[in-house]
């Protein structure tokens, strides 16, 4: 076969291989192929030597046309390649811009803030202030004060974190009752929710850092009456609903008489479970009447003036409420719990 047709058939074969590549990596074997250093164009030129003058003039313009047409055969399919590969990103990364922005994500208030809001309303309904107090105490505000002196036993009822300095991390929200009595006198009827902090093991029902309200009323002739009067006032108020209370002899301090105020265990109805220790009573609300000696070193005279006091566990009262079963999930910051309130 003339050198000429040679070269005719090459590119014809080569035209159809160009057409039938399936992709782009394809498509560049066929050129290597073809047109690469040792393909078969390359092969085709070595026998020009072989040609006499006028053979060889028309195999060389026979060679380059093909070589020409190849390679714009090439250029054309591998555009078409990259168009589809365009294309197809497009279509998959595709963004509708006229989609409207997801809103912001709504957050909620933690439910020991939703209910401490409840009491100071209902509080504040009946005439209370609500006073805040350092969360770092004297020895002084948050011992002496309610006449728990140093030696006394009852220190040991709760283990405190003690500072350098003699200072603490209060355990419990009563000397917010001290420094309410030293500002405001009497008479005197004041809340103050906040938080506490005991050097105590962790489990089911109690934390290291709690929340408590501290409740007070100071005036002629407070009796043991106006006590259980405010109590179940606010029991039924957070629970909006019977839930059965005892109340039994407890001794702190700063109240003479004392009382414990448990509520009837709301996560196991009673028969048991971690939270109340299998006893079916969850300790809340203790309280009592003012003990004369924390009064007169306040600067009131116990003659004349009389007093309640109490010390709401919030942090008990908000799982009873919503049914936690465990007093960590609290302050664990975890949204898939937290979203729920
Ligand atoms: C007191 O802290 C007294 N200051 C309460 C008081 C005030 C009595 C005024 C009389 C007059 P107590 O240690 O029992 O008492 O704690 C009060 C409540 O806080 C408990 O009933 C409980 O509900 C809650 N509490 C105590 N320790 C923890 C803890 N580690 N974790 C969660 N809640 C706790």
């Amino acid at each position: 076969m003339k050198l000429d047709d040679q070269i005719q058939k090459l590119e014809a074969g080569a035209l159809a291989r160009i057409q039938e590549a399936i992709d782009s990596e394809a498509l560049e074997a066929v050129r290597v192929d073809v047109l690469g250093r040792k393909g078969s164009l390359a092969q085709i030129s070595k026998d020009f030597g072989k040609l006499t003058p006028e053979e060889r003039a028309s195999a060389g313009k026979a060679l380059n046309a093909a070589k020409q047409a190849l390679e714009s055969a090439f250029e054309s399919r591998k555009q078409a390649f990259a168009s589809d590969a365009l294309n197809q990103r497009l279509r998959a990364e595709w963004v509708d811009l006229t989609l409207p922005a997801p809103g912001p994500r709504p957050g909620s208030l933690h439910p020991v803030t939703q209910i401490q809001d409840e009491i100071e309303d209902l509080f504040t309904s009946l005439g209370f202030a609500v006073l805040d107090g350092p969360e770092v105490e004297t020895e002084y505000h948050n011992f002496d004060a309610l006449n728990i002196p140093p030696e006394h036993p009852a220190r040991d009822m709760q283990d405190t974190f003690w500072l350098e300095g003699g200072n603490l991390l209060r355990t419990h929200t009563s000397p917010v009752q001290v420094r309410g009595m030293e500002k405001l006198g009497p008479p005197l009827r004041m809340i103050a929710p906040g938080r506490a902090f005991r050097n105590e093991e962790v489990d089911a029902s109690h934390e290291h850092t709690f929340y408590q309200v501290e409740g007070m009323m100071v005036d002629r002739d407070v009796s043991v009456a106006h006590l259980i009067y405010f109590m179940k006032t606010l029991l039924s108020a957070i629970f909006r609903r019977e839930v059965t209370v005892r109340l039994r002899p407890g001794y702190f301090p700063f109240v003479e008489p004392g009382f414990e105020l448990d509520v009837q265990c709301l996560i196991c109805g009673g028969p048991g479970c971690p939270v109340c220790k299998q006893s079916g009573w969850v300790e809340l609300l203790p309280c009592g009447l003012v003990q004369p000696n924390v009064l007169r070193m306040s600067g009131i005279d116990p003659d004349e003036w009389g007093g309640f006091a109490f010390g709401l566990g919030l942090t008990r009262l908000a799982m009873m409420r919503y049914g936690i079963d465990d007093i960590r999930l609290l302050q664990s910051g975890d949204l898939r719990f937290l979203s729920q309130f």
